[in-house]
């Protein structure tokens, strides 16, 4: 009996030792959601702050292929996963239906330029600021 409660204590403090430092490796972030339809950004204007790590949520809800553009932004941020940009890391292709994902901390606190490459021309712009 009193080896099963030993065995049990072992156990325990296995988990602790293993599951504490797994839970503290996933580094925490600030989801911020941005739907894209026909033919703007919702919202439109999108307020960081510097030092915190984001995760930018980007949602195509349109019927046509947008793009969050945003070279001098993504320029001065860290960004974990940069695969998900093209253009030169300008911008975020998203396809009708696509969901994609930006890990990425800001740095540079001011007032940047966003636009929908493709139909800035018809009013897809925003702004961004980073605080
Ligand atoms: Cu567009």
């Amino acid at each position: 009996m009193r080896r099963t409660r030993a065995l049990w204590c072992i156990g325990c403090l296995f988990a602790l030792l293993f599951a504490v430092p797994l839970a503290r490796s996933a580094p925490k972030s600030v989801t911020l959601d941005v739907v894209m339809v026909d033919y703007r950004f919702e919202p439109a204007h999108l307020t960081f702050r510097h030092g915190v790590r984001y995760r930018l949520h980007l949602e195509n809800r349109g019927t046509e292929t947008h793009e969050f553009t945003a070279p001098v932004f993504f320029a001065t941020a860290s960004i974990e996963n940069p695969g998900v940009l093209d253009g030169n890391r300008s911008e975020v292709t998203l396809h009708p239906g696509d969901k994609k994902d930006v890990f990425l901390t800001p740095h540079k606190p001011g007032k940047y330029d966003l636009r929908c490459a493709d139909h800035d021309w018809y009013g897809m712009v925003g702004g961004i600021t980073v605080k």
